[in-house]
C-alpha cells in the first residue's frame, strides 16, 4: 500500500437525524489521521464531500419519491464520492472513507469495485442494509446500501458511476447481525449470504468468525471492502450512532477482529461510518472509531 487516503463523506442523507454528517470532523478531532501515522504509514486527507444539495432541517427527511428519502440528495452525493474513491484506488492509495451515515457506501463501493474482477466485502454492522425500497419499512436509504451495490433497488442507485451490479452477493459476509427486516432475511437465504449473527459470534467467538470469513473470501475475491458501522457495537460502547441495537460486539472484541484483518493483510479499502457527534458522550464513539482503524492498520491489541 502506498498511502492511506482519507474521504470524508459528509453525508446525513441516507437517514433522519441531523449530525451524523459532521462525524469526518469528530474523527479528525479525535486524532486519526495522527494515529495512522503512527504506524508508519503516509496519509493524505482529502477533505470532505458534500451534497450540492443543502441540508434543510425542517424539511430533512419528509420528503419521499417511491419509499427513497433524500433520494435525489443520495444519487449526487453517491456520483461524487465514486468519483474520489475511484481516483484514490487508482492513485495506488487505500481509500478510507469516512462518514456520515451508510448510504456513502453506494459510492464507495461504486468507485472502489471496478478496480477489481471480484470485490470481496465484510459488512461489520448490527444492520444488512440489504432492503431495497419496496421492502425497506423506513425509505432509509442509509438500510439499502449492500443491496445496490449487488444490483437490487433503485435504477439510478444501482447505476452509480459505472452500469449494474457492483459486487456479487456470494462474496459479501455479514457480521455482527442482530438487527434484520424480514426482505432482507429473504434476500440473505434466496441468495445463501455467508452470516454470523451475535448469536453466531457468541458461540464461535469472534476470532474464528474473522478467520472463517476471510478464509471464504480469500479464494475467491482479488480485494476485500471493509464497511465498518459504529453502531456493530454494543450502545455502551459507541452512542453516538443514529439506530443504536443492544447486546452487540464490545470494543475488544472489535479491536481484535480488526487486528486478525491486518496480519491477513487482505484488506483494501474500508468505510468507517455511522458517528454522530451529536448524539454522543463527548467524542467516545469518534475515539473508538479512530482506534479500530488504528487497529486495521495494524496497532495491536494488549
Ligand atoms: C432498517 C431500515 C440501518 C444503519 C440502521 C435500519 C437500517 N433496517 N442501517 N442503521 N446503518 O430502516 O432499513
Ligand atoms: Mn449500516
Ligand atoms: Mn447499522
Ligand atoms: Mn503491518
Amino acid at each position: 500500500m502506498k498511502r492511506v487516503d482519507i474521504i470524508g463523506a459528509a453525508t446525513a442523507f441516507g437517514q433522519p437525524k441531523l449530525g451524523v454528517d459532521l462525524g469526518p470532523d469528530a474523527l479528525r478531532y479525535a486524532n486519526l489521521i495522527e494515529e495512522i501515522e503512527k504506524m508508519n504509514i503516509e496519509v493524505n486527507d482529502k477533505g470532505n464531500i458534500y451534497s450540492d444539495f443543502k441540508v434543510d432541517a425542517s424539511t430533512h427527511s419528509r420528503r419521499s419519491e417511491n419509499n427513497l428519502k433524500n433520494y435525489e440528495q443520495v444519487v449526487d452525493f453517491s456520483e461524487k464520492l465514486a468519483a474520489a474513491a475511484d481516483e484514490s484506488v487508482r492513485a495506488g492509495a487505500f481509500p478510507l472513507v469516512i462518514g456520515g451515515d451508510h448510504s456513502l457506501s453506494i459510492g464507495s463501493l461504486a468507485g472502489i469495485s471496478p478496480h477489481y474482477d471480484n470485490l470481496g466485502v465484510i459488512w461489520y454492522d448490527a444492520h444488512g442494509d440489504l432492503n431495497d425500497s419496496a421492502s425497506s419499512p423506513s425509505g432509509n436509504i442509509h438500510g439499502m446500501p449492500l443491496a445496490i451495490a449487488c444490483g437490487v433497488g433503485d435504477e439510478k442507485l444501482v447505476n452509480i458511476h459505472k452500469t449494474g451490479a457492483k459486487i456479487k452477493p456470494e462474496n459479501v459476509v455479514l457480521i455482527g447481525m442482530r438487527d434484520l427486516d424480514e426482505g432482507e432475511t429473504r434476500y440473505i437465504k434466496d441468495r445463501n449470504i455467508l452470516t454470523y449473527t451475535m448469536r453466531d459470534i457468541r458461540e464461535k467467538g469472534i476470532s474464528a468468525v474473522m478467520s472463517d470469513a476471510l478464509e471464504y473470501l480469500e479464494a475467491k475475491t482479488d480485494g476485500i471492502h471493509l464497511s465498518l458501522d459504529v453502531d456493530a457495537l454494543d450502545p455502551e460502547e459507541t452512542p453516538g450512532t443514529g439506530t443504536p441495537v443492544g447486546e452487540g460486539l464490545s470494543l475488544w472484541e472489535t479491536l481484535l477482529a480488526m487486528n486478525i484483518l491486518h496480519d491477513s493483510g487482505s484488506i483494501t479499502s474500508m468505510d468507517l461510518v455511522e458517528v454522530n457527534p451529536l448524539l454522543d458522550e463527548g467524542n467516545m464513539t469518534a475515539e473508538k472509531a479512530v482506534a479500530m482503524a488504528s487497529a486495521l492498520f495494524g496497532r495491536k491489541q494488549k
